[in-house]
């Protein structure tokens, strides 16, 4: 007997992020009874093409940040749209709200309106198919935890801590599970927060759970990783590497780039990609995010032509996970690995297309979580069903982080002997990192 999954109920709610402004929940309801809910996350240093985030602009709400107008879309015309639609067919159902919204940046109805539905959908059509959510996106054949990226200190736009570049992560690259890849991170975690306290620093922390602590330099940040990684008992690229997403938009545009710590200056393209090269061969880095300003195609160019066999160049807000701007980025060579995050593009359908744009290329992607982010772990079953091989969610602090961690967790213990755990990071040889 089967259950039946027509879509018959579509609700939204206001709810709060992380950073305590509102976003949105979506609750699905199927004809067979089953019910399901997704929340969707909001970023700050958000890429310009972006799908768009609905928001009232109602000065007298949440200093105009409601998302009302977004729930309004979710409960009238989205939901007489796909009321009736088989939440089994998933692309069908994303391929219907993106008509329905008939904009290329969703800004009619809102990508978080769209997003939340898309993602409650799977959700529901998942439980109707008695799967867990990462087995009904991927297959059963989708056994592959992600690299956990660990944001240990925060800058940029995430914190005040003075820092230039945003994020500063952790990835235990020789970990033999995602379970013990965690229990490396939190003990470095732990080993940082140490080291800050004695040298006097704050150990507050930042929008994504990392330390905040006014550094002197922007350098200081690494060394102070690779001494927790020590004090740890790890050994700096063999154990644990760092991955870097420096967010450049946020500190530059057209090729031209301004530092504040450790005394303003200003540099360019070339400048810019020089210090990288220095921070390469000094610190054990695997990846670099963000290294150039979203319209800086030719700095993420020139950096992959020098820098590219030697570690992973990511592309996030100059791709935004569309598939138009990953298809220039491959044509371009413009980097070898793509950040994804759902809500830059608006539904699972053409998030999915994006990853497989990337696959095809032969490209490294990295799932991603959003600096304002709810207690919906979506996106740890997302990066198993897809698999990514890499996963960034902050820091092993803050609930609404430690969700898609644990959640990661519990795939890794259920999936038991299947489970498979790997190093992304072949671009730099183990032996090559700080032997
Ligand atoms: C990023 C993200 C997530 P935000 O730049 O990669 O860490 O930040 O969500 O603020 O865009
Ligand atoms: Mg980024």
């Amino acid at each position: 007997m089967s259950i039946n999954t027509l879509i018959t109920t579509i609700r939204a709610q206001e709810i709060l992020d992380s950073r305590g402004n509102p976003t949105l929940t979506v609750t699905i309801g199927l004809g067979g009874g089953i019910e399901a809910s997704a929340s969707v996350p909001s970023g700050a240093s958000t890429g310009a093409n972006e799908a768009v985030e609905l928001r009232d602009g109602d000065p007298a709400r949440y200093g105009g940040k409601g998302v009302l107008k977004a729930i309004k879309a979710v409960e009238g015309v989205i939901a007489d749209a796909v009321r009736g639609l088989d939440a089994l067919d998933q692309e069908g159902l994303d391929r219907r709200l993106i008509d329905l919204d008939g904009t290329p940046n969703k800004e009619r109805l809102g990508g978080n309106a769209i997003l939340g539905v898309s993602m409650a959908a799977a959700r529901a059509s998942a439980l109707a198919r008695d799967l867990p959510l990462h087995a009904a996106i991927g297959g059963q054949g989708a056994t592959l935890l992600p690299m956990p990226c660990m944001n240990v200190l925060n800058g940029g736009k995430h914190a005040d801590s003075g820092l230039d570049f945003q994020e500063f992560m952790i990835a235990p690259v020789g970990a033999p599970s995602f379970v013990e890849a965690m229990r490396y991170g939190a003990e470095t975690y732990a080993a940082l927060r140490t080291l800050l306290h004695r040298d006097g620093l704050s150990t507050a922390v930042g929008d994504e759970g990392g330390f905040a602590p006014a550094l002197k330099s922007n350098e200081a940040a690494c060394d102070y990783i690779v001494a927790a990684i020590e004090a740890a008992g790890y050994k700096p690229g063999r154990d644990i590497a760092i991955a870097l997403d420096p967010a450049a938009s946020s500190f530059g545009a057209d090729g031209a780039y301004k530092l504040e710590l450790g005394g303003a200056r200003e540099i360019d393209r070339a400048g810019l990609l020089a210090i990288f090269g220095r921070w390469i061969d000094t610190y054990p880095i695997v990846s670099i995010e963000d290294g150039f300003a979203e319209d800086d195609w030719q700095g993420f160019i020139d950096q992959t032509a020098a820098q590219g066999d030697r570690i992973q160049i990511v592309g996030d807000d100059i791709t935004v996970t569309n598939p138009i701007f990953i298809r220039e980025a491959i044509d371009r060579k413009a980097m070898n690995a793509v950040l994804i995050k759902l809500n830059q593009i608006g539904t699972v359908t053409e998030t999915v297309e994006a990853v497989n744009l990337c696959h095809q290329a032969g490209w490294n992607v990295m799932v991603s979580h959003r600096s304002g982010e709810t207690v919906d772990s979506f996106i740890a079953d997302f990066a198993v069903a897809i698999g990514a091989g890499q996963i960034k969610s902050g820091a092993p602090c803050r609930g609404e982080r430690l969700a898609k961690y644990n959640r990661l967790m519990e795939i890794e213990r259920a999936l038991g002997d299947k489970a498979l755990f790997a190093n992304p990071f072949t671009k730099r040889a183990q032996s090559e990192a700080l032997s």
